[in-house]
């Protein structure tokens, strides 16, 4: 069975994006790979986290994996900090990866780019640690949204160097993004992605959003003035965001969605993606409910953080051998 390896920051709570572009995708993939789900609680931490806000951000991480559907018997689940091996394969890889290459990352040089202040060593070298969460486990593919493709491209480099350098040691992995659902937009910016850190809140819906609010922010997604549902990125970027979203969730082609609302408002239109997404997410509240109660989160971890730390001591060691740090 091939393996794929993903993960997801707890840096706030889960939203749309984070569901179509990555976790949705998990839960389908399970049944086929070994799906290696984590929680990146050390990349979260690359930027300042309120420690008390953290932990529920973590919980409620972990109890949405279940409630979307990752089944522990299936996949492995479990927190990054569990595995200590993550962090040192990360130095390890750090030592094997130019400046050069990470200063070509997107993400840091956006931050740059903006002036954000305080930028830390940990979101510089953030895609290695990365890399080291891939590689550790001979991951065939890594599921992520548009927004992860340029840090899988690296891990694949940092792989293949390291293999020339030592010998085989790494798998090299592929980023598998979903045709549908890569890069969904802000709801009230379609020319930005989803996030957890809109500060408007109004563009993201977040998967534990009340239904009413959900129903809210989708009736008041801005569109434009062209009255017609048809999917043009460039010139009716809402509308093709809205159209996005319905077809990751109803499985219907573009298409399809533009017949079925031919002639039809945007209010219609509207309506019928929150009904898709508010079912949607009302199945995932309810079982999100039962899993808070059944309180059965402490005991997946540990199964996850058992299988894992097997897996990464046997590479973090084979690693060290190769490169001669350890004494033999
Ligand atoms: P933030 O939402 O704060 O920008 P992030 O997306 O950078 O966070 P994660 O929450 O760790 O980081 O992302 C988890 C997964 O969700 C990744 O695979 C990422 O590509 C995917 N993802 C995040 N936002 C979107 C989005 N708007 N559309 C599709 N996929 C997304
Ligand atoms: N960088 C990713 C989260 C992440 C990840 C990973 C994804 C950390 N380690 C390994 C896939 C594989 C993000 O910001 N979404």
């Amino acid at each position: 069975m091939k393996t794929m390896v993903s993960g997801i920051k707890p840096t706030g709570q889960l939203h749309l994006g984070n569901y179509l572009g990555a976790l949705k995708n998990f839960v389908t993939y399970q049944d086929d790979y070994h799906m290696i789900a984590f929680i990146a609680n050390l990349h979260c931490i690359t930027v300042y986290q309120d420690p008390k806000e953290l932990q529920t951000y973590l919980k409620d991480c972990i109890a949405l994996y279940l409630a979307c559907g990752l089944d522990p018997d299936k996949a492995t689940i479990f927190l990054q900090t569990d595995v200590l091996e993550h962090a040192q394969l990360g130095f390890i890889l750090n030592c094997n990866t130019y400046l050069g290459e990470l200063n070509r990352m997107t993400q840091y040089k956006d931050k740059v780019a903006k002036n954000e202040i305080n930028l830390t060593g940990g979101i510089y070298t953030y895609p290695t640690l990365m890399a080291a969460d891939i590689l550790m486990y001979d991951a065939d593919y890594v599921p992520v949204g548009d927004d992860q493709k340029q840090h899988v491209e690296l891990t694949r480099d940092v792989a293949i160097r390291f293999n020339n350098r030592y010998g085989e040691t790494f798998k090299v992995p592929e980023p598998i993004i979903p045709k549908t659902g890569a890069r969904i937009m802000s709801l009230s910016d379609p020319s930005k992605k989803m996030s957890k850190s809109d500060e408007s809140n109004k563009g993201c819906i977040y998967l534990l959003d009340d239904l009413k609010i959900v129903h809210k922010k989708i009736m008041s997604a801005v569109t434009d003035d062209k009255a017609q549902v048809k999917y043009d990125v460039h010139n009716q970027p809402g509308i093709a965001n809205l159209m996005t979203i319905y077809a990751s969730l109803t499985g219907k082609t573009m298409s399809e969605i533009e017949k079925e609302f031919e002639g039809q408002l945007y209010g219609n239109f509207k309506k019928a993606v929150s009904a898709v997404v508010c079912d949607e997410l009302a199945m995932i509240q309810e079982k999100y409910r039962n899993i808070v109660e059944s309180n059965i989160m402490d005991e997946v971890l540990l199964k996850g953080k058992q299988f894992a730390s097997k897996k990464a001591q046997e590479k973090l060691d084979l690693v060290q051998k190769k490169i001669g740090i350890e004494i033999r």
